[in-house]
């Protein structure tokens, strides 16, 4: 068994040595991966993010990301569902975005401003619940990315995973309890 991993270790070195070796060599079929923008995945899986608030809870923040870098500052637009009411059940606090009842836009600034390299760069939506005093039962609040576009008009895909199949981390959804 040791002999079979210090030959595997061994050959991995040499061949990460090789001038000639590629991946493509190897039978790895590489695809560039899109540019995209999706909601941080914190808890290290790909995981519907749900998170359960009550509406004295302090602002939340829902992180969205860009891993892929980008030339240029990211205009993320968001869309609200469920049965949450904005200016009423919850308002949104990033400074430097808008919100309105539909939804609203971000802007994630872009840090390396190169497209060539691999670079992270987020920005936080602040939600926040209100307390409104009165008993009107539990709310849910889902904010699902809409587009995203850089100041040089690119275009990145939002959400996370191949055309045809499941999207993930594409929304995020908030349950807010009542307080009577
Ligand atoms: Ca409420
Ligand atoms: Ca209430």
């Amino acid at each position: 068994m040791k002999k079979i991993l210090i030959a595997t270790i061994i050959s991995s070195v040499l061949a990460f040595s090789c001038d000639d070796f590629s991946m493509e060599n190897q039978g790895f079929k590489l695809k560039n991966l899109p540019g995209y923008v999706a909601f941080a995945n914190t808890g290290g899986t790909i995981t519907p993010i749900v998170r359960s608030l009550t509406e004295n809870s302090a602002n939340s923040n829902l992180r969205i990301e860009n891993a892929t870098g980008s030339t240029s500052n990211i205009t993320v637009t968001y869309a609200f569902s469920g049965t949450a009411v904005f200016g009423t059940d919850f308002t949104v606090t990033t400074p430097g975005g808008s919100a309105n009842a539909t939804g609203g836009t971000v802007v994630i600034t872009a840090t390396n401003k190169k497209s060539t390299v691999l670079d992270y760069a987020f920005v936080n939506l602040g939600i926040d619940p209100i307390t409104d005093g009165t008993p009107d039962g539990a709310k849910t609040l889902v904010v699902t990315l809409v587009s995203a576009v850089n100041a040089d008009g690119k275009e990145f895909v939002v959400g996370r995973g191949a055309e045809g199949s499941t999207i993930y981390l594409l929304s995020s959804t908030i349950n807010i309890a009542d307080v009577n």
